[in-house]
């Protein structure tokens, strides 16, 4: 992605800092997952997003004072001998290429550097971007950092920049939503080779290899969000990931997957007979679900109230469910419902957007998921497509990865 994305996410974020205040934002560490083994290093998407350089230990400073705006890197120093154990480090020319940021220092320097600036008093505020997805979880690079300043900074005000960074990544631009589809492209390669792999008694994780190999081949080396593939009961366990069932004659097949492209991440769920032919319990409710997000695409435009779209999934699918005479009570809904049906996808599976989105806008992505799971006749899955808002109304970016009954059935049938 080309370095004028970064520079203009760092200049809409200067917009939102008021003057006398610095954010800093960490690339982060690889967690250790045993002994001397890590899992691999994997960039907070808050950084990367507004750094463009993907490399661990890596920090960014932006500070914005009454007279100006100034921007710094904190990179890792070439050097000859970690290098060769732990692979390439970046030149400051690729640094400055990827970023576009001029000035760059080594992270040796950073807490002398900022400490110096909180002592010159130009600075009242700090921003970090400190996000617990549970608050028993351990403190992060930013809480740590936070304790820190607070102790030895007790005047000094930290602020929370989530809500801004989740306000700047709300609206896609076009180089994200070119970086989407090529990534729908991948994923549609991925989803047809296992539908064409399937057969009665193979195992959920020859799926996931036939997955893999197709993107890793397109350069996906490893996807950012996990491949949910499961057959037959899985299908009931929404965040399955076991990949150890094995595929009975009369199941159905579950894929809720997604290759990423220079970061961005896409997110389709398909379902299909291992039969090859749908059974008409499960053509039934298929089409149930067909039905509902073919008419959500229709109906899908800018003006829309964002909350509006989980409760009209809901809706609609619930009236298709009584249509077959599964359901009796639209408010036993939830029986067959189980999930919403609406997340934005970027740069996180489930994207980090302003939460108090009102209406629906262009440049927004967002899923639209229906899902249905009837124990009883042991059918469950999703149709799982990826909501482009456009200025007149939406386009389904995962819309060419087969979805009816017909087109389904036409690849399970080569
Ligand atoms: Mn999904």
């Amino acid at each position: 992605m080309d370095k004028s994305f970064f520079m203009n996410n760092r200049q809409r974020l200067f917009n939102e800092m008021p003057e006398g205040s610095m954010a800093i934002l960490f690339a982060g560490e690889a967690h250790r997952k045993s002994a001397d083994m890590y899992h691999q290093f994997f960039s907070d998407r808050n950084y990367l997003y507004l750094a463009g350089v993907d490399y661990e230990g890596f920090i960014l400073v932006l500070t914005k004072t009454a007279s100006s705006i100034q921007e710094r890197l904190y990179i890792l120093p070439k050097d000859q001998f970690k290098e060769r154990w732990n692979g390439y480090r970046y030149s400051t020319d690729e640094v400055r290429g990827l970023s576009g940021v001029e000035n760059l220092r080594y992270v040796d320097s950073f807490e002398d550097d900022i400490f110096r600036t909180i002592n010159s008093g130009q600075i009242k505020e700090l921003w970090l971007d400190l996000f617990k997805n549970r608050h028993t979880e351990p403190h992060d690079i930013s809480h740590t950092f936070a304790n820190k300043v607070r102790c030895s900074y007790p005047w000094l005000t930290i602020a929370n920049m989530l809500p801004a960074l989740r306000k700047l990544r709300t609206i896609k631009a076009p180089c994200e939503i070119e970086a989407l589809k090529h990534s729908e492209e991948i994923t549609k390669d991925g989803i047809i080779a296992m539908m064409k792999a399937a057969k009665p008694g193979m195992y959920e994780y020859e799926l996931k290899a036939e997955f893999d190999r197709v993107v890793t081949k397109s350069g996906v080396v490893a996807t950012i969000s996990a491949p949910i593939i499961s057959a037959g009961s899985n299908n009931f366990f929404i965040h399955y990931n076991s990949f150890t069932g094995q595929i009975g004659g009369d199941d159905m097949i579950l894929v809720d997957v997604g290759a990423d492209w220079n970061h961005l991440v896409t997110d389709v769920s398909r379902a299909w007979p291992v039969s090859g032919k749908f059974t008409d319990k499960q053509a039934a409710l298929y089409n149930a679900a067909y039905d509902t997000s073919n008419y959500m695409f229709e109906i899908i435009k800018p003006g829309m109230p964002m909350k509006a779209v989980d409760e009209t999934i809901r809706k609609v699918c619930t009236d298709e469910l009584m249509k077959i005479g599964l359901l009796k009570n639209p408010a036993e809904s939830s029986k067959y419902i189980w999930h919403g049906g609406a997340h934005h996808i970027g740069w996180d599976v489930h994207d980090m957007v302003d939460t108090a989105i009102g209406d629906i806008k262009p440049g927004m992505v967002f899923c639209v998921d229906v899902g249905i799971y009837c124990e009883e006749w042991g059918i469950g899955f999703r149709l799982e497509d990826n909501c482009l808002i456009t200025d007149t109304g939406c386009v389904n970016l995962s819309g060419d990865i087969p979805r009816s009954i017909e087109e389904i059935e036409a690849v399970l049938a080569k």
